[in-house]
C-alpha cells in the first residue's frame, strides 16, 4: 500500500493511442510517418519553450508524468489541509482562526484546480481519488508529521508553505498549460500563507513569554529536517527528474531548490531569532551559498512508504470524510440533473 507508483488507466486517448509502442524509459518509438511528424512538432514545441494544450498530441509517456506528478500535488493538497485543520478550533485568537480557516480553505481550492488540471490529461477525479483513498498514490511526505503545538501552525506556513512557494514558482513555467495556469494562482495564495506563519511566529517570539519562544524553537527543530526532504530525493537518485527537465515539466532540480530554498530561510531565521537545528549549516564563500548537514534519507523514504507517525491517520481522515461527504455528492448531483431537466422543458 501507498508505495506504489501512481498508475490509473490510461482511457481512451485516440490521438496518443497509436503512438505507444511506447518503451517505459519514457521515450516513444514512432510507428508511422504521421506519428514521426507529430512527435517532431511536439519535440520543436518543447525545445522552443512552448505550452503543451490538452487538445494538443503529446507523447503517453509525457500525459503519464504529468497525471503522476499533478495528482500527487493534489492529494498533497487535500492531505495538507489535516495537520493545520486540527488547530482550528483550538486558535488562541479570534484573528487567527480567521487566518487559519482561510488557509486550510485555499489548500483545498489548490487541490480543485490541481484535480481539474489533471482531469484534462483524461483521467477522471474519482479515478483519482481513488488511487489516493486504497493507498495507491503518494502525497507529499511533510503531510505525515504531527502539529503538537500552536507554534507548529505558523512553522508551517513559514517552511512548509516557504518550501512549496519555492518548488511551486518555477511549476509557473511549466510546459503543460493547464498545470502551469492554475500555479500562478496557487503562489500567490501560497505567499499570504508564508507571510501569515512568519508572521504569528514573530508575534510569539517578539512579545511572547518565554515557555512561548521555546515552543517555537522546539517546532522549528521538528520541521527543519522534514522540510528539506520535501524537496525530493538527491538529483543523483532522482529517477524523474532528467526526463521531467528534458520536457519542461520541472525546471528546477531537487537540490537546487533545497539549497535555493536553505539559502532564503537562513536570514529569516536570524530576523526571527530561532536557530535552525544543524550545526553544519554555514555560508561557503566560495560557493555562495550555505553548506548543510545530512538528510535523513531512510526516515523519509520509510514516510514515502508509509510507515511515518501520521500516514495512517491521515489516510483514513481522508477516507471518512469522502465516505461522509456521499450525500453532498448526491445532492448537488439530483439538483444539477433537476436544473439540466427544467433548462431543457424550457428550451422546448
Ligand atoms: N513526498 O524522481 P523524483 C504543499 C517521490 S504541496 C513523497 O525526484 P519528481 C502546499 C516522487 O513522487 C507539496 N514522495 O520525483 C501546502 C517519486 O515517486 P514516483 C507537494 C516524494 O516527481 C503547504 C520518487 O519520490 N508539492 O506543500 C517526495 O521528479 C502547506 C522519486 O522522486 C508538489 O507536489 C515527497 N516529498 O520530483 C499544502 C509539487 N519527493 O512518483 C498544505 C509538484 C519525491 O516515481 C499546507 N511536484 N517523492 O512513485 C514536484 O515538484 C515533484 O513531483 C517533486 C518530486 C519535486 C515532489
Amino acid at each position: 500500500m501507498y508505495t506504489q507508483s501512481f498508475s490509473v488507466p490510461d482511457g481512451e486517448q485516440p490521438q496518443a493511442s497509436a503512438a505507444t509502442s511506447a518503451a517505459s524509459s519514457g521515450k516513444v518509438k514512432p510507428i508511422s510517418a504521421q506519428e514521426v511528424a507529430l512527435q517532431a512538432a511536439f519535440d520543436a514545441r518543447i525545445d522552443a519553450d512552448g505550452r503543451i494544450e490538452p487538445q494538443d498530441w503529446m507523447p503517453e509517456a509525457y500525459r503519464k508524468t504529468l497525471v503522476r506528478q499533478i495528482s500527487q500535488h493534489a492529494h498533497s493538497e487535500i492531505v495538507g489541509m489535516l495537520p493545520e485543520g486540527n488547530w482550528i478550533s483550538r486558535a488562541p485568537s479570534l484573528k487567527r482562526k480567521a487566518i487559519l480557516l482561510a488557509k486550510v480553505q485555499d489548500e483545498g481550492g489548490h487541490g480543485l484546480y490541481l484535480y481539474s488540471a489533471a482531469e484534462t490529461l483524461g483521467t477522471s477525479r474519482d479515478q483519482m481519488l481513488d488511487a489516493l483513498h486504497t493507498g495507491r498514490a503518494k502525497y507529499s511526505s511533510i503531510f505525515n508529521y504531527p502539529t503538537l503545538t500552536w507554534a507548529d501552525v505558523g512553522v508551517i506556513g513559514w517552511l512548509v508553505d516557504g518550501a512549496a512557494i519555492m518548488n511551486q514558482i518555477p511549476l509557473c513555467r511549466c510546459s503543460y498549460g493547464p498545470y502551469a495556469r492554475a500555479m500562478v494562482r496557487v503562489c500567490k495564495e501560497e505567499s499570504f500563507h508564508q507571510r501569515q506563519g512568519y508572521e504569528a511566529l514573530l508575534v510569539m517570539m517578539t512579545q511572547g513569554t518565554q515557555a512561548q519562544k521555546d515552543m517555537v524553537q522546539a517546532a522549528v527543530n521538528r520541521w527543519w529536517w522534514k522540510c528539506l526532504a520535501m524537496f525530493g530525493p538527491p538529483d543523483a537518485d532522482s529517477p524523474n527528474s532528467a526526463q521531467g527537465m528534458r520536457w519542461g515539466i520541472k525546471r528546477i532540480s531537487n537540490d537546487d531548490l533545497r539549497q535555493k530554498f536553505v539559502d532564503a530561510t537562513v536570514p529569516q531565521a536570524k530576523v526571527l531569532g530561532v536557530t535552525l537545528p544543524d550545526p553544519d549549516l554555514k555560508w561557503n564563500e566560495s560557493r555562495q551559498h550555505h553548506d548543510y548537514g545530512s538528510i535523513d534519507w531512510d526516515e523519509f523514504w520509510a514516510t514515502v512508504n508509509g510507515n511515518g507517525p501520521c500516514n495512517k491517520e491521515r489516510l483514513n481522515t481522508r477516507v471518512k470524510a469522502w465516505q461522509e461527504g456521499a450525500w453532498v455528492r448526491d445532492a448537488a448531483l439530483a439538483h444539477s440533473r433537476k436544473q439540466a431537466l427544467k433548462h431543457h422543458k424550457e428550451a422546448a
